[in-house]
């Protein structure tokens, strides 16, 4: 029988027995979209707290659309385990979604992917062809070079003993339309006829296309142009947000109008770009590049551009309270939105933190409001507001987060509360001409400003 009949028929059977390391953001929808598919599955993490949760059949991440969707650990189809050698081995393919973390040096940090392959090859049997598919974001070449040489340490052979492919994890956290079932896949193999197997396979996870795209270089080299391409998009927005109001535009206005043309791509100018994904994965690159004597300027910028942002924006912020004749001693700045992106409760990389640091620097007093984040998160000095309207005194209102929430504040109360009813929106998402006529003096990134 040829590779693969067999592992295509138990796909459809659904006889096949899938194993996920790493219960985070991606590998948790992971597991549960294979096992709602009819898959047996062991979801495998080091972490005592996630397998706790997930025994309790609790949500162990902030992700809200996975609230009240973890299978019960009663049903035998449903496993969690820290262990590997009592899963790797029923394992007939085994998806690892672990942290690509980057360096203070801005390089990756691949012992995760390292540790996991460890664990897994001393546990894969012989001639029994397990697939071991990396999906953690990575630079070309990183599967190849970190998992060959563990895979030939445990004396397995390929196309025998194991087989390795690269199916990066697409999804957009908090987003519901944009989630591991749904969304196209793309899969590189080091053999092409269990790329073709895993097309089918992943086409039991989502209801998008799977496309089996050649190598594992390629399937990893696309998703990092894919986050790459949109910091580009996103630098190109903020840093006309810069010069446009200089010249007496607004870049909300000039995007209207730009996007009556059939191949402008719309982006909104922010604070600045967090996050796990975008700001961190361009490194990957430049740091290959790097390594290789050749710099890549246009990604570089675009990620000064993006880091630039906040402190850009605090700058901004002074100027506004200066302009307004607010004595420099004792200001108050109250940031709404302290997660890097809306609806949702991470603030890992976000843009907030660092535009509370520059204001705090600057003597400002800072406070922030954000329901969806854990209070641990927020930084040292920030003092934390749970309801905006029940705190006053402030000299500014500076908009980090367009939490959906915002739009509906009761802005006239929380005017009346302020020292100075001053507002900044960093995410152009509320209705300026609205509060204005509230008594708001009104500013915003990209808006020239208002005299
Ligand atoms: N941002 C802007 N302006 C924009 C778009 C985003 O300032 O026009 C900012 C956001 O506020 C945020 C940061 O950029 O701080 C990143 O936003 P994001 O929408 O890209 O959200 P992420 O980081 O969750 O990106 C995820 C990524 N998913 C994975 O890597 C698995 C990314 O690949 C997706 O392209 C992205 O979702 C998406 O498609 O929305």
């Amino acid at each position: 029988m040829e590779w693969g009949e067999d592992f295509e028929d138990r796909t459809d059977s659904g006889k096949l027995v899938v194993g996920i390391v790493g219960m985070g953001y991606v590998g948790l929808p992971t597991a549960i979209g294979f096992y709602n598919a009819g898959f047996t599955v062991f979801g495998i993490d080091s972490s005592e707290s996630v397998i706790a949760s997930l025994l309790n059949g609790r949500n162990p991440t902030n992700e809200p659309t996975l609230e009240d969707r973890i299978p019960s650990s009663t049903d035998e189809r449903w496993n969690i385990t820290h262990s590997f050698t009592d899963s790797i081995p029923k394992c007939d393919v085994v998806i690892v979604s672990v942290p690509t973390p980057v360096t203070e040096e801005r390089r990756i940090d691949a012992k995760f992917v390292r540790e996991a392959g460890h664990s897994i090859f001393s546990n894969v049997r012989n001639d029994s062809n397990t697939i071991v598919i990396l999906e953690s974001t990575v630079y070309p070449g990183l599967t190849r070079s970190e998992w060959f040489p563990i895979v030939d340490e445990y004396g397995l052979k390929m196309g025998t003993d194991v087989e390795i492919a690269y199916c990066p994890e697409r999804y957009n956290p908090g987003d519901p339309v944009h989630g591991i079932n749904n969304v196209d896949r793309v899969i590189g193999s080091t053999n092409p006829l269990v790329g073709q197997s895993l097309v089918k396979l992943y086409s039991k996870l989502t209801s998008g296309g799977v496309h089996h795209v050649g190598s594992i270089e390629v399937a990893e080299s696309s998703k990092l142009i894919e986050n790459v391409q949109r910091d580009i998009n996103i630098a190109l927005v903020n840093e006309l947000s810069m010069i446009l109001p200089k010249l007496g535009v607004d870049i909300e206005e000039v995007l209207d109008a730009a996007s009556t043309k059939w191949n402008f791509h719309r982006y909104t100018p922010g604070i600045g770009v967090g996050g796990h994904c975008i700001p961190v994965d361009p490194y990957f690159l430049i740091d290959q590049a790097n390594e290789r004597n050749s710099s890549l300027e246009l990604i570089s910028a675009a990620r000064e551009i993006n880091n630039h942002m906040p402190i850009f924006i605090a700058e901004e912020i002074v100027e506004i309270l200066e302009t307004a004749g607010v004595p420099k001693n004792g200001r108050r700045a109250l940031i709404v939105g302290w997660s890097y992106k809306p609806q949702l409760g991470d603030s890992r990389g976000s843009p907030s933190k660092d535009l509370a640091e520059v204001l705090m620097s600057k003597g400002i007093e800072v406070s922030s409001w954000d329901p969806y984040v854990p209070k641990n998160q927020f930084s040292e000095g920030v003092s934390i507001v749970d309801e905006v309207t029940e705190v006053g005194g402030y000299d500014i209102v500076i908009i980090a987060t367009a939490h959906e929430e915002i739009a509906n504040f009761n802005w006239e109360e929380i005017a009346e509360n302020m020292r100075n009813p001053i507002i900044f929106d960093g995410r152009r998402c509320l209705d300026i001409n609205h509060l204005s006529v509230m008594g708001w003096h009104v500013e915003a990134v990209g808006m020239p400003r208002n005299q």
